[in-house]
Order: structure tokens, then sequence, then C-alpha cells
């Protein structure tokens, strides 16, 4: 395995071969064959461009070939960041064959995340449109450079200034031969949206992310007439591999891209394309309801409806088949791998009560209490889940990692659950300090300590407020030096430290005091009631 990655021991390796979940193939294979079964068929759409299943699979194959030629090999990391774009499959699957890692960054993210990633990877190169809505890509790409030595190359989509063009990379002879990578190898760097401190890198081999895909395409009822928007950011682990992009893909059906989640975007497309599946956050299947009512566009191509990402209401849940006239499919996913979803012949109470049961039949899931113990069968207690798409450590993290897994191997995902008897999961709030706008996840921790590095900031600490539209939204809590900084004042200087706008506080609260636990340390529970409370009145 990739250097800085745990892998799982070989008992548990030998056992997911034999019972079927690795089965020994890459992503790029994935790709390959279904180009070989269907070459006519159209892959991709994005805007007026159609690529069929060969014209994606060629152009994949000379991506590949091209960037070999100009020195990214086996191993390297490459830091994408790209929007809803068909060259972001054409480079996934080109780097997927060469066996370089893809480090999937969203759009949103800022110079704070993208130096971040770019370090801790040691990235050989930057991938970036050349503007996206309204920024400029390639200023951020020279501070990455300027700022980290390993990243070598910075590749544009669309115009590209001092850098290279990506349309330039193995159009002419510049290519070498490229050998596929070893099936249990790192295929992608996913990030995580859910670890307290800076965030982490999760390593998803080519064995366990085909997997991911695959069983997810079954059980989403994905075949060759699947038509798939993606409405949501395509780096994440939701529709890329959800079954997303990939396993659509794999089942030979056609991948819809969509600049953005706004109805505006997505019912033209649903439309125009004959849109099957898509998947979305609760406050966009909430905005999509909404706009439903006046909207006339005709959906009625729309059989299934994912929803994930942060808690979806059962209120919001009952209104989707009725408003838009498609199935609904809850889905409680983590980028560090497992994934529940609500079966497509579930009971209607299962659907819209429940996040789902798990994907593999061999993910191992322990629901227990501060002390590590098993919780009486439906009782409240904190996920911690191993298995065959599970990791066992995130990306060059051995200090974190003891906290973040158990002894033997489980990661405690922070969330707190109770199963019923069918299996299915209830989400019932978590235990890490992260804050869970809407699906988008806030590291809290890293946005304190950027409050932290403000003049007037004494003492810092931010919580979820109850939002009606995003579920919770975020509250800084400010103990000031002095005269008190104003929240725009606050969110400038974040915004001047360059990190992504989805992380900027929704309200800021200045206090005296914070409420603290015998041991000293914020007692943020309290500390949410409290302005909780105070919002309420
Ligand atoms: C998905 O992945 P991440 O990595 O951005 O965030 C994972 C965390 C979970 O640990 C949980 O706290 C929360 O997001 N979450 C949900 C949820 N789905 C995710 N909380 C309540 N209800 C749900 N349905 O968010 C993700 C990955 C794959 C598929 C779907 C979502």
């Amino acid at each position: 395995m990739l250097d800085g990655c745990v892998g799982w021991p070989e008992d548990f390796a030998a056992r997911y071969r034999e019972r079927g979940y690795w089965q020994g193939r890459t992503l790029g294979s994935l790709l390959r064959e279904r180009a070989k079964a269907v070459p006519d068929h159209t892959a991709v759409v994005d805007g007026a461009r159609r690529w069929t299943y060969r014209q994606l699979d060629d152009r994949a194959d000379r991506l590949a070939s091209g960037l070999h030629g100009r020195g990214i090999t086996a191993g390297d990391r490459v830091l994408m960041q790209l929007p809803n774009v068909a060259e972001f499959l054409a480079l996934s699957f080109a780097l997927f064959r060469l066996g370089a890692v893809p480090v999937m960054a969203l759009p949103a993210h800022r110079e704070t995340e993208i130096v971040h990633l770019a370090r801790l990877s040691e990235a050989t190169a930057y991938v970036i449109p050349d503007t996206h809505l309204g920024f400029d890509h390639r200023v951020l790409a020279r501070t990455v450079c300027a700022e980290v030595p390993s990243v070598r190359h910075v590749l544009v989509v669309g115009e590209p200034e001092e850098f290279t063009a990506l349309s330039a990379v193995g159009a002419k002879d510049d290519g070498a031969p490229v050998t596929e990578p070893h099936p249990s190898a790192v295929a992608v760097l996913l990030l995580s949206g859910g670890t307290t401190g800076i965030p982490k890198l999760i390593p998803r081999t080519h064995d366990d992310y085909a997997y991911n895909a695959i069983a997810s395409a079954v059980v989403a009822g994905l075949d060759a007439t699947t038509r798939y928007l993606v409405a949501l950011p395509i780096a994440h682990n939701f529709p890329l591999a959800c079954p997303g992009v990939l396993g659509t893909l794999h089942a030979g059906g056609t991948v819809v891209l969509s600049p953005t989640p706004s109805p505006d975007d997505a019912f033209q497309l649903i439309e125009r394309e004959r849109i099957t599946v898509t998947a979305l956050v609760p406050p966009l299947a909430l905005l999509w309801l909404e706009a439903a009512e006046w909207a006339e566009f005709d959906l009625g191509s729309l059989e299934l409806l994912q929803v994930g990402g942060s808690r979806l209401k059962t209120g919001t849940a009952a209104r989707i088949g009725p408003m838009l006239g498609c199935g609904l499919q809850q889905v409680f996913g983590m980028a560090e791998g497992l994934l529940n979803y609500t079966r497509l012949d579930d009971p209607e109470p299962l659907v819209l009560e429940t996040q789902g049961r798990p994907l593999a039949g061999d993910d191992e899931l322990r629901i227990v209490d501060a002390d590590d113990r098993e919780v009486t069968p439906g009782e409240v207690g904190e996920l911690l889940v191993r298995g065959p798409y599970t990791l066992r450590g995130y990306y060059r993290a051995e200090e974190h990692n003891p906290t973040a897994f158990t002894p033997d191997g489980f990661y405690r995902s922070g969330d707190l659950v109770r199963q019923l008897p069918s299996g299915h999961l209830v989400v019932e709030g978590r235990i890490k300090d992260v804050i869970n706008r809407g699906g988008e996840k806030v590291p809290v921790e890293e946005v304190e300590n950027l409050l932290l590095s403000h003049p007037a900031v004494h003492d810092v600490a931010i919580v979820g407020i109850p939002d009606e539209a995003l579920g919770e939204r975020s509250c800084a809590c400010v103990i000031a030096h002095g005269p008190p900084p104003t929240r725009a004042g606050l969110n400038s200087h974040l915004t001047r430290s360059g990190l992504a706008a989805f992380k900027l506080p929704d309200e800021v609260r200045m206090l005296a005091s914070f409420p603290r636990t015998s041991l000293g340390k914020v007692n943020k529970r309290a500390l949410a009631e409290q302005i909780a409370r105070s919002v309420a009145r």
C-alpha cells in the first residue's frame, strides 16, 4: 500500500477476497469493460458535449500516457479541484490507470484547505478549472506553487495562462506506456468530513472502492438504462461512488453533469436528458420540493431520489414521492467507508424514518456507550464499524489514528445511532466536533484556530444551532479582547486566511465566559443549549 496508509490485516483481506467483495479489479478496468461491451453508448453528457464509452475510454488512455510522459507516475498524488465537468471523468480514469492517486478536493476549497492538502499529500500536480463561479483558480495555483515545492505541474481545464492546458496533455506524442496498478493499491484519497482537527485524507483501494460502487449500483437498481444526474459536487464520495458516477458507468448507464444542484439547472436537465436517478443532501431536497410546485418542467422520468449527508426529516421524506413522483432512498454514508441504504423494496415506514441498513454482509457494526461497551439493542450509542470498504487508518495520521480507531480496527464514526431489529439505523446525533450544515461538514477546530489568530479574539468556541433548512447552522461564540469584533470583521479575517466560504460562521455571539466541564474544557453541549435557548427567545 501507499506509504502512510494502514492496510487490512491479512486474514481480513483473505476473507474479503474469498467472499467476493474484493474482485481483483481496478477502477480503470471497470470503464474498459464497459467500453468494450457498449462502445457507442453515451457515457457522459456535459452541456452540449456527449462522449461515448469509447471516447471516454480513449481520452482516459491518452491522458494517462500523456501524464506519464510528463513524469507523473504510479503512487504520485494529484490534487484535483474540478467542478462537474467531463474532464473530471477522463482525468480520474487516467489517474486510476496510471496508478497515480487523485486527492479529491472540492471546488469550494480555498487556500487554507488546498495548501494543507497539497502539503499533506505532497502532491506532484494540481488540476483546476481556469475560473469557476467567479473565482480564478490560477491565482490560487500560484500560491500553492510558491508554498508547496512538491507541486511541479499545474494543469488547467480552460485558459491556462502560464500553466499547462489539460487539453494539451496526451494530445500529441508526449505519451509513455502505462502499466495498470495492482487492485489492492490505493486508488483515491477522499476528504474526511468528520474528524476533529485539520481535515484528514482517506485512502480507498481499487478493490474496496470498486466494491463500494458496484454493490451500491445493485442496491440502487442501476442498469444500462440508468441516466444519473450529478447534481452535488462530483468529487464528493456520494455522487462519485454511492453508486454515483462509478456505479452508473459500471452498469453501462449515462452520467449527466449539472453545473449546480439548483432546480434551475437540474430540472431542465432532468427533462432534456430523461434523468432516472440522482442524489441530494436534505436542504436541496427541500429546495427541489418547493421548486417542483411551480416549475413547469417534466420530471416524469425520475425514478429514484437518493438523499443523504445529513439527517432527513421524516416530514420532508414523506413529501418526496407525492411531489416529485419518484422513489426515495435514504443514504447514511461516510467517506471513510460504511454505507447504509434503505432498500427499494423496504416498507414505507423504514424508508421514511430510517437512514438505511449496511451495504455489506461483512460490515461489522458496534453501537457503544462512552466506555466502549455495547449498548442494549435498540439503545442509542456511538457507531463503530469495520468492514470490506471501511478504512483502517487515515493517510499519514499516525498520531490521530489510535484515537480514531479501536485497537481491533473499528472506525469510531462519532455518530450516535440506534439500530432496529431489521438492521436499519436511525441517526440520533453525534459526538464528534463537526457541524453538519445540511451535508456540508464544518471541521470546527480548524475554524476555531483561525479565529484565535484574530487580534480581538481572546477565546472562541463554535457550536451548531438548529436551523429549519440546514438542520443546523454554525455559531461562533467569542470572548473578546477589548472592543468586540463584528461578524463581518471575523468573516473577512477567515476569508483572507483562505478558508472555504461554507465554513464561515453563520452567526457570531459575544460572551463573557464559556460553560466548562469539571476538567476545564469548554462544555460545548451546554454552550449549544444556552445559545439555542437565547435564539428561541
Ligand atoms: C457523507 O459523507 P461525509 O464523509 O461527507 O460525512 C459523513 C458524515 C457521517 O459520519 C454523518 O455524521 C453524516 O455525515 N451523515 C448523515 C447522513 N449521511 C451522512 N447524518 C444523518 N443522516 C444521514 N443520512 O455525508 C456521505 C457519504 C456517502 C453517501 C452519502 C453521504
